[in-house]
């Protein structure tokens, strides 16, 4: 996929670590002894002392027989554990901790069903280059091919969706693999990396130094020289540019650059548009931030892209949902790409300038050089069509006794001020949330993008509630969604965790049945949805529910269950058959949308 990811590494390399006698973090082991040069440490201890030296705090996981022994000595170490109810929620967790955090995120499963319950997780952090680390137990390394109990080669099935993985067999080689599997995940294009470690792995012993288990295959992250000739040339592509577009992507978060594109934008003056999972990356309430780009972003953003002379691609790998039909893409515009991957540089969009490297460091080497820009007609000419193509809004409009899904984002970004941290499922809840919370802090919105991943938002949520325990958590979930990872709740009141959850329920798989609407004549074919009572069910686990059925109740219920202490759940039961609107085709040109056919919403003067 990329260059950076290469996989399927099996560790059994003779060779010892050097070994000097370290300083352990807790002195209370009483099965270690103090061999010649280090301490004595079963693979299992060495698994958790490792964790605590790389920083984990919170594990997700679920234990089993291949993994017993990393289990049986986990209570002497201060990782807190989580026990999920099901392994893709313990990826989910790390990744949502992963996003709202900045930090690797660990996920801990036994062997074959365990294991294989984490591939979908892998696969959503993997194609939104999320920082987590699986471990896996595996069967004993001398059963290993002979369809031993629960015995599955996950390296083998997780090496295209992970940026590395490994086989360890032996206990001396935990240390080094799980130190550079941290590494891994989080330098460069952040990823998933998993590391799956034997039973007589766990149960062997060796001497462990923590100080001396450098990883061994040191690969220092790549530096990358910036070629002053392309700095020039972009520099000039910027500086006269006329009608130019940012186009900022989920790179400005992963790198830390929003500070650095905010003094971009305003030196420049140049508007920016934002990739779904670049929402936040850029305050929307600033006055150049445009909105959302592509299939269901504004037809502005989409019109003054497909009009532009310059893009400016940071971070963001022009995926289809982005672009529409790439013969037909923006094509008067030149295009600078700012990407760390080089593998992303001209795969679908072909560009006159890349420059490879760490947006943060790329920005503040383009930043001395460029020019302060009048670019009033420019957005002019966009606010103009912004104005035009008016509003699919429908909040401001009177109560006509419908609940509309964009009435409960937008009265839920009105009662958390916007400060929420929102974890979104897949669906058309959530191109709702990005069109009607406005979110101006980055990790504010957690969803999944690539691979739109249903059933990520509640265990997601409860990963972002660990990484941010001070943060105001809300789920925005469908009622299709939902019930596919609702057994989390139990982890959640397990947790004592403090999050919110809001079912936008529709009675139906809403983005599929609005695509059989659209493309399929209208046959709904096993798209309505029965659901149980959700609020009952929320009772069931000792959570407070609210049911919501008219826009007058929204407000109040909101402010019910943000009282609340603990967590809450409301069932808002929507309008069934509204769409997404503005909408791109899948493969038509970007600039033809479907819009929202009834005057309801298409009125100026009802804003
Ligand atoms: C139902 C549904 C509808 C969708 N509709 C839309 C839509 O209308 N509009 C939309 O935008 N998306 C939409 N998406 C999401 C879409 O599929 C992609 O996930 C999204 O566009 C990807 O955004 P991105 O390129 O910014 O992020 P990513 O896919 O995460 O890519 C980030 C890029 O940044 C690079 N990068 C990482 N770190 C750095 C660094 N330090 N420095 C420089 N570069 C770095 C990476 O290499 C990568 O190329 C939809 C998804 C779903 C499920
Ligand atoms: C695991 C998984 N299976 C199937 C899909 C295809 N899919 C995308 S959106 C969607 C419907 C989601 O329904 P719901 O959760 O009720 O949300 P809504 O669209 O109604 O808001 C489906 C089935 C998916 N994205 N993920
Ligand atoms: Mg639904």
């Amino acid at each position: 996929m990329t260059t950076a990811r290469v996989c399927g590494l099996l560790l059994q390399s003779n060779k010892c670590v050097p070994r000097r006698i370290g300083v352990v973090s807790r002195l209370n082991r009483q099965r270690s002894a103090k061999g010649v040069h280090g301490l004595i440490r079963t693979g299992a201890e060495i698994i958790w002392e490792c964790l605590e030296h790389l920083g984990a705090e919170y594990v997700f996981g679920y234990p089993g027989g291949a993994i017993l022994p990393a289990y049986d000595a986990m209570g002497n170490y201060g990782v807190h554990h989580v026990l999920v109810r099901h392994e893709q929620g313990a990826t989910h967790m790390a990744d949502g901790y992963a996003r709202a955090s900045g930090r690797v995120g660990v996920a801990l499963a036994t062997s074959g069903p365990g294991a294989t319950n984490m591939v979908t997780g892998i696969a959503t952090a993997m194609m939104d280059s999320s920082p987590i680390v699986c471990i896996t137990g595996q069967v004993g390394s001398g059963l290993i091919g002979s369809d031993a109990f629960q015995e599955t080669d996950i390296t083998g099935i997780t090496l295209p969706i992970t940026k590395h993985n490994y086989l360890i067999t032996r206990a001396a080689d935990i240390a080094p693999s799980l130190r550079e599997a941290f590494q891994i995940a989080s330098s460069g294009r952040p990823g998933p990396v998993l590391v799956d470690i034997t039973k007589d792995a766990q149960n062997g012993s060796c001497e462990f130094d923590w100080n001396a288990t450098e990883p061994p295959l040191r690969r220092p992250e790549r530096r990358f020289v910036l070629d002053e000739a392309r700095l020039a040339e972009a520099l000039d592509l910027i500086n006269d540019a006329r009608r130019p577009v940012i186009l900022a992507g989920h790179g400005i978060i992963l790198s830390g650059a929003e500070r650095e594109l905010l003094a971009f934008a305003e030196v420049t003056g140049i508007p920016v548009a934002l990739t779904l999972l670049g929402i936040g990356a850029f305050p929307a309430k600033h006055r150049l931030c445009l909105g959302m780009m592509g299939m269901h972003g504004e037809a502005w953003v989409n019109e003054a892209i497909q009009e532009s002379d310059l893009l400016l691609a940071f971070g963001m790998r022009f995926d289809d949902r982005v672009t529409g039909n790439l013969k037909s893409y923006a094509r008067s515009a030149k295009k600078i790409h700012v990407e760390i991957d080089a593998a992303e540089i001209n795969k679908n969009v072909r560009v006159d300038v890349a420059l490879i490297g760490d947006l943060r460091n790329v920005l503040q080497r383009l930043l001395p050089g460029i020019e302060r820009a009048d670019t009033g007609e420019w957005r002019a000419r966009i606010e103009a069509s912004k104005h035009e193509s008016a509003v699919r809004d429908i909040q401001n409009l009177p109560d006509d006794g419908h609940l509309y899904a964009a009435h409960v984002i937008h009265d839920l970004w009105r009662e958390t001020h916007g400060d929420a941290i929102v974890v979104t499922d897949v669906g058309q809840h959530q191109m709702w949330e990005a069109q009607y919370y406005r979110h101006d802090k980055p990790r504010t919105l957690i969803t999944s993008g690539g691979l739109g991943t249903m059933g990520f938002a509640l265990p997601a949520a409860i990963g972002a509630k660990f990484a941010r325990p001070d943060a105001e958590v809300w789920v925005v979930a469908g009622d299709g969604g939902f019930q596919m990872t609702m057994a989390e709740l139990a982890t959640l009141v397990q947790e004592k965790l403090e999050i919110k959850i809001a079912i936008i329920n529709n009675g139906y798989l809403g983005m599929v049945r609005q695509w059989q609407e659209f493309f399929y004549d209208g046959r709904y074919s096993s798209t309505p949805l029965l659901s149980p009572d959700f609020v009952k069910l929320a009772n069931a686990f000792g959570i407070p529910g609210f049911a919501v059925n008219a826009r007058a109740q929204v407000i109040p219920a909101l402010r019910a269950a943000r009282q609340q202490a603990g967590p809450a759940l409301i069932n808002f039961q929507v309008e069934q058959e509204d769409s997404v609107f503005p909408m791109v085709p899948a493969g038509a040109d970007l600039h033809k949308m479907i819009r929202r056919p009834t005057p309801l919403v298409e009125r100026v003067s009802d804003v």
